[in-house]
């Protein structure tokens, strides 16, 4: 384990937040095996990590966290930008002077008695020209080994960073120094006092108690979305979180699609998809995040910044996901799932029966049909994207792939067809706006209510959302510039008897089959007053058994739905003030003269 650099900026970091943090030891990761498996056996030995069945799950490990940092804290997340109206209506804002100040104090001192980490990464295939790169420095051995597997790490960085490059410094600390002699806990944190702060003009993170996911592993959520959208917004190109996929035909064709839908929609499942069409296949390139900045030739490139996937285990199985299960066969971190008695993991939906024992998140003994649950609902597997049999060869390559349709998701009972076609780019904008999703659980608040997540970004766009807004209509005026079509497309609308009219699951691939051909050309659609919809043939029902009812009502325009929808944009716009870009006021106007003038 060592890594070594001349980088200036780098080493006087290093120094200053040794001399702020005072840590016992200092270690420069390199991101090798060796490096993995000494990560673990310091965690196995202190009782933080079970390694699993080595026939079972080879190299691979369990980690229980506690239940008060178990998933993002948006509450505790902050922009800290100069002026408060730069990071909006929609993030938590405070004084960058202030808070430096409040940092500081919890900083000072954080390490005693912990090793610092130093994680030098890039986000995205090293070297390439749309990829970026960051220094973690944490006192947590889980992110160690979490970043190996998210991230590329170690001294090939450090050389593509050279004397003098540039990095987006990343502090954390889970914020529990430890006295002499003091015996550690196996999750070590510090509730009370969660900070995950963003600073977008000086392009730093600064997290301080919490270990769990986007809190921590800074690469993800911190970087490569509210940072890297700031950073976006300034050089002219688009951070975004969204799936990336490869579209194959039965011909060889290929088209690449970006995905954006908010938390609980597939996302992971989509980018992983198994066509149940013949002829057609779905590879992944990313399931989490998209980077795209224009080629010559005026398209969209497109890479995954990320190198691994952190991904939601209840709801996978062989049924949902089997991609994603076969991802993590091995080399694999699971946090907060269930123990098997035979040494493997188990979660709620991985198999239609429970098994009859296990050690359930907690560490308690679980029985089957106990009313509690075996693994946290936002319990997570850390894989490698290698290992997903259906990675698609480009998703290493520093290019990028040419983007040609942007998906936009959300959850909606009623109103959304299953698909629309926006009439070109800033209509696709307007839809990426009006992204929401109706709760379905008492988590996000009253069941039924309307969470609005526009280019499902609320929780991660680093600056003003309107302002974001008004970046993405300005990418669509660059001279040459081809942007991708956009779709709206939504798999939750349900009947009057209230089911799901649409099976979802491997049969969006017929709804991806529509737009792969309208963007070769060969599809024709219907223009509505909500955007261009597939004919009555345009989507291939065969096989479905869908009700004629449903059949017709799965793409109907609900004119009076629509136009009352406007009224809660047009609030919801409201709430920008001067920020909200006048377009998307021109939008709501003429949507809304071609509802009336279709009635
Ligand atoms: O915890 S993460 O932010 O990495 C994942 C998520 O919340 O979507
Ligand atoms: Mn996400």
């Amino acid at each position: 384990m060592s890594s070594s650099t001349q980088n200036k900026k780098l080493l006087n970091w290093v120094d200053e937040m040794i001399s702020l943090c005072q840590p016992e030891n200092v270690i420069w990761c390199d991101g090798s095996d060796s490096e993995w498996d000494a990560m673990w056996t310091l965690m196995v030995n202190s009782g933080s990590a079970i390694k699993l069945n080595e026939e079972k799950r080879p190299n691979s490990y369990l980690v229980r966290s506690v239940p008060a940092d178990v998933a993002r804290v948006e509450e505790r997340t902050f922009i800290c930008s100069e002026k408060e109206q730069d990071a909006g209506p929609t993030n938590n804002w405070a004084d960058p002077k202030e808070m430096h100040h409040t940092l500081n104090g919890l900083f000072s001192g954080c390490m005693k008695g912990r090793t610092l980490y130093v994680i030098p990464f890039s986000m995205g295939p090293i070297g390439s020209d749309i990829a970026q790169i960051g220094v973690e420095l944490t006192d947590s051995p889980y992110v160690v080994t979490n970043m190996h597997t998210m991230a590329r790490v170690g001294q090939a960085v450090l050389d593509v960073l050279g004397d003098d490059g540039e990095f987006v410094p990343c502090l954390h600390s889970v914020g529990a120094p430890l006295t002499p002699g003091q015996q550690d806990t196996t999750w070590p944190c510090n509730p009370e006092n969660r900070y995950i702060v963003h600073y977008p003009e000086t392009r730093e993170i600064w997290s301080f108690g919490s270990g769990y996911g986007g809190n921590a592993l800074l690469g993800k959520k911190c970087f490569a979305l509210r940072i890297a959208s700031s950073m976006a917004r300034d050089e002219g190109w688009l951070a975004e979180h969204m799936l990336i996929l490869k579209l194959t035909n039965p011909d060889g064709d290929v088209q690449y699609i970006a995905g954006a839908f908010p938390s609980a929609c597939g996302k992971t499942n989509l980018a992983m998809l198994t066509p149940t069409i013949p002829g057609w296949k779905v590879e992944t390139v990313g399931d989490d995040i998209c980077w795209m900045k224009f080629g010559e030739d005026g398209q969209l490139y497109a890479i995954n910044p990320e190198a691994g996937f952190f991904g939601v285990a209840p709801g996978t199985s062989m049924k949902s996901n089997a991609n994603a299960m076969l991802t993590m066969q091995e080399n694999t971190i699971f946090t907060n799932v269930a123990l098997t008695d035979d040494g493997d993991v188990w979660w709620e939906g991985m198999t239609d029966e429970a098994p009859d024992h296990l050690i359930d998140w907690h560490g308690n003994d679980w029985l089957a049909g106990s009313d509690s649950l075996a693994a946290h609902p936002n319990s997570r597997f850390t894989a490698h994207a290698a290992q997903c049999p259906v990675i698609a060869d480009e998703w290493n390559n520093p290019k990028g792939v040419p983007i040609s349709a942007i998906l936009m998701g959300g959850r909606r009972a009623s109103i959304v067809p299953l698909v629309t076609e926006a009439k070109d780019w800033n209509h696709g904008t307007f839809l990426g706006t009006i992204i929401a999703s109706e709760t379905t659980a008492a988590a996000f608040g009253e069941v039924g209510k309307l969470r609005r997540d526009p280019m499902a970004m609320l929780p991660f766009c680093g600056y003003n959302m309107a302002d974001y807004w008004g970046h993405w209509l300005e990418m669509g005026e660059k001279e040459n510039a081809k942007m991708p079509n956009v779709y709206y497309v939504n798999w939750f609308r349900k009947n009057e008897a209230g089911k799901f009219m649409w099976p979802g699951f491997g049969e969006n691939s017929r709804v991806l089959k529509w737009i792969f051909e309208r963007c070769n050309g060969t599809a024709e659609a219907v223009e509505t007053a909500i955007g261009n919809m597939p004919t009555p043939d345009g989507i291939d029902f065969s096989g479905l058994n869908l009700s004629e009812e449903d059949s017709i009502n799965l793409m109907r325009v609900d004119t009076e739905g629509w136009l009352a929808e406007l009224d809660g944009i047009e609030e919801y716009y409201a709430t920008f003030g001067t920020h909200l870009p006048a377009e998307l006021t021109t939008q709501v106007n003429e949507l809304r003269n071609r509802l009336q003038a279709s009635k």
